[in-house]
């Protein structure tokens, strides 16, 4: 149990019989949160180096639809294709990530890659190809938000760095479509966008890790509120190695390619 800065007492991550209850669980709900699963030591010091990055943070255009895909103008302006939502966060790139940061000993450590593999279902796990998607840091001041949307990649690894005095709540609705079938539903998109579906919370602090599979639950950040800046760490892999994201991608995330 050498891992670094993960509490392995608590979460026996090379343990077979931890790790198939974590699958268990990931499965049965889509999403998984393990409290305390970064040290508070670790946490404090990625915090106070991260804290200062703010300034620096990159902030996509602001608002895009559910599917994060282009806007259709031959469709009806109260299409799913059409209702643009807003998010407001920004983020800093792995590439701007400081070499010596516990976030890279955590996303190397091959015994936490292989956690991820097992709890996922994944043969292989793999960095991006490309210099900024490895590692992100997202930033929501007061006021800034993540708006309704699916992931592009099947599943996602992240951990609150510091939470707001209130607000930055996650919602989200699994379930909502089954994109491998190419499936879009847009009824269901549009009861949750109108506010008419039920929404489920996903309650994590600051050191918990949460898996949670954002490709068919729609979800979202809730606006932060008061002076506490919403800090979240996003370590994103591929289950095939080489693969990074378009140029045309990159701008759109990062506003640069490199
Ligand atoms: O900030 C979060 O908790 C979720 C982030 C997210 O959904 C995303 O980056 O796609
Ligand atoms: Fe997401």
């Amino acid at each position: 149990m050498t891992s670094l800065h993960i509490e392995t007492s608590r979460h026996p991550i090379d343990d077979p019989r931890y790790v198939r209850q974590c699958r268990e669980d990931f499965d049965k709900a889509g999403a998984l949160v393990l409290k305390d699963f970064f040290s508070a030591g670790a946490i404090a010091q990625i915090v106070s180096a991260s804290a200062p990055l703010e300034r620096d943070a990159f902030y996509a255009n602001s608002t895009h639809n559910v599917f994060l895909t282009a806007s259709d103008p031959r469709l009806p302006r109260t299409h799913p294709f059409n209702q643009q939502v807003t998010s407001s966060k920004g983020l800093i790139a792995d590439d701007e990530i400081p070499d010596n940061s516990p976030l890279r000993d955590v996303y190397n450590d091959g015994s936490f890659r292989g956690f991820l593999c097992a709890v996922l279902g994944i043969d292989q796990i793999h960095p991006y190809a490309d210099d900024l998607s490895s590692i992100n840091v997202h930033f929501a001041a007061e006021g800034h938000e993540l708006g309704w949307h699916f992931d592009n990649s099947s599943f996602a690894v992240t951990m609150l760095l510091q939470a707001p005095e209130s607000g930055g709540i996650f919602e989200y609705v699994a379930n909502v479509r089954d994109a491998d079938a190419a499936e879009m539903a847009f009824e269901r998109v549009t009861a949750i966008l109108d506010g008419i579906t039920p929404v489920d919370r996903l309650d994590f602090s600051p050191g918990d890790l949460v898996l949670f599979r954002g490709r068919n639950a729609m979800h979202r950040v809730t606006p932060t509120e008061g002076a506490v800046t919403r800090m979240l760490v996003v370590f994103a892999y591929n289950d095939q190695p080489g693969i990074g994201l378009s140029e045309s991608a990159l701008t759109t995330f990062y506003g640069r390619t490199a």
